[in-house]
């Protein structure tokens, strides 16, 4: 397989001639696990580790490799294992932060063109929660498209009226509507994904991410398992990996997030709520709350009812946890330290079992 077939441009190309040198090979990681790496280059995947120097070198978790990362690698055992040597710099990533008060980020997934933002019309379906999704994507410079799974479920009635409250809190993202039982919509999906361009699959445990995927693949590679219909049940993708299709579009499947955790997405915050921002700018108050003040543009404009009150309550809140992160410079010294332990305890790990 060609390595512009996995995606690689020319701008990768560029930063590849910048770092990998002769004696390195270009590939692109499709699958981590617990700091296992499967890599893909021109001769197929193989597993692959970090070399100890790159450990030695990254000073947080984030510049490790995630998944859709492009590598510069040393194959070896006649090209049956890589080291990993060095990362590329990602042209767009998908990150959110880590739980808890400190403020690494983890890294959810790189060099992703498209976001499939899935949630399903039945049981799933959270307006403040797509807002929060759309945040994170665009702020890793990714372009969303939003996809409500399980139509068969509910009425072209309700199915209208999910779209009217997507619509209503100013989201311009591209609708597309989905049933994995009947098949509708599912051609409209493949449509979208072009070859050697990258997409992933974003949303809850049982939406029917994976069985779309299935479903485009055509012979049900990846396992799926039952839920009940309200949602309840366990989810049956345990790690990310990328998937290439027939017609050459780069999939990345992945487990069901089961929250986002706080955001620390300024940029992404302003442009997924431009709406509010662009008031916000004209308010008289430069500290303005938009609360109550007398005069407040943003007030006027809801109580003109151009401006959805859940819609600004969503965006204020996710201003404020925004700003709380980038204030916790304490808690990130903090989880230096923690990184600093983890890199160790990976590399004894990986010396005793090379040892055996
Ligand atoms: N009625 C209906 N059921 C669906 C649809 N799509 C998927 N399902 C069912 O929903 C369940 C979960 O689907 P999965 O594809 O495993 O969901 P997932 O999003 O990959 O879940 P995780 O891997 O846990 O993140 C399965 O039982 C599917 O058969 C759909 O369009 N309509
Ligand atoms: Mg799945
Ligand atoms: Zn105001």
């Amino acid at each position: 397989m060609k390595l512009r077939e996995l995606g690689l441009d020319r701008w990768f190309t560029e930063k590849a001639g910048e770092q990998c040198g002769p004696d390195l090979s270009i590939a692109r990681v499709t699958a981590v696990d617990r700091g296992r790496y499967l890599v893909r280059g021109e001769d197929g995947e193989v597993p692959a580790e970090l070399t100890g120097k790159f450990l030695h070198l990254a000073e947080s978790a984030s510049e490790l490799p995630c998944v859709g990362d492009w590598v510069c690698v040393h194959y070896r055992d006649a090209g049956a294992q890589a080291s990993i040597h060095h990362l590329l710099p990602r042209r767009s990533f998908l990150r959110r932060k880590t739980a808890g008060r400190d403020v690494e980020f983890q890294m959810i997934a790189a060099n992703i063109d498209v976001a499939f933002i899935v949630q399903a019309c039945h049981f799933d379906f959270n307006v403040r929660r797509l807002e929060r999704y759309l945040v994170m994507v665009r702020d890793g410079h990714v372009e969303p498209v939003v996809l409500l799974t399980k139509t068969d479920l509910v009425t072209p009635e309700e199915l209208e009226q999910l779209i009217g409250r997507i619509r209503v809190m100013g989201v311009d993202a591209k609708i597309v509507c989905i049933s994995n039982v009947t098949g509708s919509g599912v051609e409209q999906v493949r449509e979208l994904v072009a070859a050697g361009k990258t997409y992933c699959l974003l949303g809850s445990s049982g939406v029917g991410k994976t069985t779309l995927i299935n479903r485009l693949l055509g012979d049900g590679a990846l396992g799926t398992r039952e839920v009940s219909h309200t949602g309840e049940g366990r989810h049956t993708t345990t790690r990310r990996q990328l998937i290439v299709l027939e017609h050459g579009g780069l999939l990345i499947d992945m487990p069901g997030m089961r929250e986002l955790g706080m955001l620390g997405a300024r940029e992404g915050i302003e442009e997924t709520f431009a709406d509010v921002s662009a008031l916000a700018r004209i308010c008289r108050y430069p500290d303005c709350r938009h609360d109550s003040e007398p005069g407040c543009e943003v007030r006027a404009a809801i109580t003109r009812h151009e401006l959805s009150e859940a819609h600004l309550r969503n965006y204020l809140k996710l201003r404020k946890e925004s700003e709380f992160h980038d204030l916790s410079n304490t808690a990130r010294r903090k989880k230096d330290r923690a990184f600093g332990r983890f890199v160790h305890g990976y590399k004894k790990q990986q010396d005793t079992t090379r040892r055996k």
